[in-house]
């Protein structure tokens, strides 16, 4: 690594990776990478704070890095890793618990708020879940973390816990900051444009996952809810849901949303979506053709040398974190 900035940025793998993974955070990561040493990881152990089937789970981890791949994540350019290959999360975790973490942080955490809800049941590590997330990014001295608008709050907890360190026991962490997408940090659920497009949701016509049939996205295009009105215009607050349409064609298609507001002025929603079903059906034709061309093997190979690479750093923090606490 030269001194120039990191980036840091990771997916759990966890069920179906859908549109708004792809246009919120990796689609980011793959410009960045130009210009940056970026670190990608997959983050199973964050995958666990909630029940995982241990087969799939396995399957998930390599598939999700499949998907890094064929996003366009250069293996030669950027480090891919595997979290539980790198003991030092787990641990600095632990210490960042002790040392700066408070319960009334995590209590205000929304994404806990809406995962556990008032569940008696739900485990201490889906509490805890961003504090492990801190260690992540805190353990490669981060500047940048590319990821999508639901993850502010969790890089605003990060900052927090870095400062209070730095603070009480001796500069030791670089403080991140969060990168957002200029639109596209908040794609909405195709059922339900008032809320974001989610892995967890209840109905799978509310995203498209990168592994959908191109027919199968055709038609969830086709018929994804669409506002009062019958006017192809961009206003997110008025036209949630026509608004979140454009977005994705001109993520998908590079045009503006200008442009395309223009093309489809006094068209209607008809024909606007035969389009952009068709836009969608041809990336995710070209996605899927580039995912089957990585095999398990490769990923493995992957995840050893970004393991190799990343594992020194990660001590070294560890080791000056220890020190400062007097555990060294
Ligand atoms: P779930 O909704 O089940 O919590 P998820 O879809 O949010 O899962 P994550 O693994 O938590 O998936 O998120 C991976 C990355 O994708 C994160 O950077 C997150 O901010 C981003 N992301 C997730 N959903 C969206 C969305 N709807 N729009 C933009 N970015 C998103
Ligand atoms: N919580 C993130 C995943 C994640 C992450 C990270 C993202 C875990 N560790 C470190 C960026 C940096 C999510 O998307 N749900």
């Amino acid at each position: 690594m030269n001194t120039q900035k990191i980036i840091f940025s990771g997916v759990q793998p966890t069920g179906n990776l859908h549109l708004g993974n792809y246009l919120g955070a990796i689609k980011q990561w793959v410009n960045l990478q130009k210009v940056y040493d970026c670190i990608f990881c997959v983050v199973d152990y964050h995958a666990i704070t909630v029940r995982q089937n241990p087969d799939q789970l396995r399957r998930q981890v390599l598939d999700t890095a499949k998907i890094y791949l064929a996003c366009g994540i250069n293996p030669k350019k950027s480090l891919i890793f595997r979290q539980s290959d790198i003991n030092e999360h787990a641990e600095l975790a632990w210490i960042l618990n002790c040392t700066g973490a408070r319960m009334s942080d995590l209590e205000n955490m929304t994404q806990y708020k809406d995962k556990a809800g008032k569940d008696a049941n739900a485990s201490v590590g889906l509490f805890d879940y961003p504090v492990l997330m801190a260690a992540d990014i805190l353990l490669y001295q981060t500047n940048l973390v590319p990821v999508g608008h639901d993850q502010v709050q969790h890089l605003e907890l990060t900052r927090d816990l870095a400062k209070r360190f730095n603070h009480d026991f001796g500069q030791v962490f670089t403080i991140p900051e969060v990168q957002l997408q200029k639109t596209g940090a908040r794609i909405m659920g195709l059922d339900d444009p008032t809320k974001k497009m989610s892995k967890s949701a209840a109905s799978p016509a509310n995203f498209i996952a990168l592994t959908d049939e191109p027919e199968v996205a055709r038609k969830k295009i086709m018929r994804a809810v669409t506002d009062s009105g019958a006017e192809v215009i961009y206003d997110p607050e008025t036209k949630p849901a026509i608004s979140n349409l454009l977005t994705i064609y001109h993520l998908l298609s590079g045009i503006d949303i200008k442009t395309l507001v223009k093309k489809y002025q006094g068209r209607g929603y008809g024909d606007f979506k035969k389009d952009l079903a068709e836009v969608v059906a041809e990336f995710l034709t070209d996605f899927q053709a580039k995912l089957e061309r990585f095999s398990d093997e490769e990923v493995e190979k992957i995840f050893a040398r970004g393991a190799k690479k990343l594992k020194p750093i990660a001590k070294e923090t560890v080791k000056n974190v220890k020190e400062k606490l007097g555990l060294l």
